[in-house]
């Protein structure tokens, strides 16, 4: 009964990490939403004035039913509830009320999704109007180099495109991920930029295990060393047996374990960084991580490091009672690994470990990576008929409080209601049987088009929960990553023929110098190798990204 009980419950937890996981992200949700309650619009819809080529921001932008836009991108994340049924779902249906636009949907299950959007565009021919553009930034640089994408600039004026000149003036970093090297805009952003500035994700541990054993939350290396020596050795789940693994893994799985490279004079956690003279660092090859190599290599034969190099096993050995730390989770998820060691242990409880002090680099103040927070563009093709009307919607969608708030919250009453100026979930959605997420899906919200998540929704949904503490003991130390975005043709190439390879090549060094499958003694030949394979070109590339992307913001 317990064993179904706890697979029922890995079942749930699966299917939460999966809906609530975007490509290219890591493993955690979106969220949204800031907002004024005066959603003009909202509740109207049909009174305002309307003339599509004049109007502006006013709503609806056309005649109710007169426009039909055909938008290709993928299903929704909600198991069940798709954006293409037959009657829609409520949020889109409200979309199409509130700015007259009908819209032809065509969509793509996400694992389907490249190949699907790739050969659509590789045709070239009877394009939909707006497309999830396959291979992010680079892919937006490619097709909007074919002549297939509309400069959305041209049609952005206070008329047309209210809501994102509002945006780019009051978040400059939004106009930064948009604008292409030639200066125009042939895409917006999925992002995920306010809601990570809530998002903590990072490496936890087993605080009730340290409780057990008389020892506080490690703050410097060799104290996270000794604490899991001490669940090695010290049998903190109790049994009588030496069953404990001392330290796992979840995202980027073995190879995860370079965020301890923060604890060896690097300045962030991330494998790229930003020097104080503003130039871009391959941290990976810096002589610093040696150190931190040897360390880890070090705690390998020690017998601290899960050998089980991908991770796989890191929910079972939770579930068991048997996994004293993991490397890289999101603060939501650190609430269902929670929640599943509480089926054996009650006490059982995991928290972020703060970031780590050593003593061989007294004056390192290193910062917690975000996770990265553009990704994807939307972009208007060529064989749209009324370019403008696809611009005024993607602005009205995209950037508008109302549209957020609708998006990210729902109905008024129904989903959300407000107490003095502040928004709340109702039981329906943050006392649901799913996650609060989920019970937003399924009415179309939450969505993966036009994506612009914002954390003070997604918090509401945690409300009283750990996250709420994740984010008050690490919104001080949260930073940006180095960007990934949109290049020039000749960037775009260089870094989708050299990169690839390279990373591999790193992650497969970086695990084997650690299980001591390639010896520390090689680490001149890897480093001498990513030059070999241009790593230096990546750099510069890198470096480009982020100082055009500084101008704008700047
Ligand atoms: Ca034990």
């Amino acid at each position: 009964m317990k064993r179904r009980w706890i697979s029922l419950v890995l079942a749930a937890l699966l299917a939460v990490t999966a809906s609530a996981c975007a490509p290219g992200t890591t493993d955690m949700p979106p969220a949204s939403s800031e907002i004024s309650e005066a959603a003009s619009g909202v509740s109207s819809g049909t009174d305002k004035n309307t003339d599509s080529s004049t109007s502006g921001g006013a709503l609806p932008l056309v005649e109710p039913g007169s426009e039909t836009l055909t938008l290709l991108t993928y299903q929704n994340w909600h198991a069940s509830s798709y954006y293409d049924a037959d009657g829609g779902l409520p949020i889109e249906n409200k979309i199409e009320e509130i700015t007259g636009v009908k819209i032809e949907w065509e969509c793509v299950a996400s694992g389907d999704y490249e190949t699907v959007a790739q050969t659509r565009l590789a045709a070239g021919s009877d394009l939909p109007d707006i497309v999830r553009v396959p291979k992010g930034a680079a892919g937006l640089t490619t097709y909007s180099n074919q002549g297939l994408f509309i400069n959305i600039k041209d049609y952005m004026n206070e008329q047309t495109t209210p809501n994102l000149i509002k945006m780019f003036d009051e978040n400059p970093i939004y106009e930064a991920y948009c604008v292409s090297p030639d200066g125009g805009i042939y895409g917006l952003p999925h992002a995920e930029y306010d809601i990570n500035n809530y998002v903590v994700m990072w490496n936890i541990i087993r605080t009730d295990w340290l409780d057990t054993l008389g020892l506080s939350m490690p703050t410097t290396i060799d104290e996270l060393h000794d604490a899991l020596v001490a669940f090695k050795t010290q049998d903190p789940n109790g049994n009588g047996e030496q069953d404990e693994i001392p330290l796992g893994y979840q995202n980027e799985n073995m190879f995860g374990l370079y965020t301890m490279k923060h604890a060896f004079g690097f300045n962030n956690t991330d494998t790229w960084s930003i020097q104080d003279d503003d130039t871009v660092q391959f941290d990976l090859a810096d002589d610093k991580f040696l150190s931190c190599l040897t360390t880890l290599n070090k705690w390998y034969q020690e017998g601290l490091l899960n050998t089980t190099v991908d991770g796989s096993d890191s929910d079972m050995l939770i579930a068991q009672d048997r996994l004293g730390a993991q490397t890289i989770s999101s603060m939501d998820n650190v609430i269902g690994k929670n929640d599943s060691v509480h089926l054996v242990n009650e006490d059982g409880n995991y928290e972020f470990i703060p970031l780590l002090a050593n003593p061989d680099y007294p004056d390192n103040e290193p910062k917690l990576n975000k996770r990265q927070s553009f990704h994807d563009y939307y972009a208007v093709t060529v064989d749209c008929e009324n370019p403008e009307l696809a611009v005024r919607w993607l602005d009205w969608v995209y950037a508008s409080e109302e549209s957020s708030v609708l998006r990210y919250w729902g109905f008024e009453g129904d989903t959300y209601t407000v107490e003095n100026g502040k928004k709340q979930f109702t039981d329906k959605v943050a006392k649901a049987d799913t996650s609060a997420i989920d019970v937003m899906r399924e009415i179309g919200g939450w969505p993966n088009f036009v994506g612009n998540e914002n954390g003070e929704c997604f918090m509401a949904m945690y409300v009283d929960s750990y996250c709420e503490q994740a984010y008050h003991d690490f919104k001080d130390v949260m930073i940006d990553r180095v960007p990934i975005s949109i290049g020039t043709p000749e960037e775009s190439e260089t870094y989708s023929q050299k990169w690839p390879e390279i990373n591999d090549y790193v992650k497969e060094s970086v695990i084997n110098f650690i299980n001591g499958n390639k010896p520390l003694s090689e680490w001149e030949d890897y480093k001498a190798q990513l030059q070999t394979m241009g790593l230096q070109d990546i750099v510069a590339v890198k470096q480009a990204w982020y100082d055009r992307m500084k101008d704008i913001i700047v």
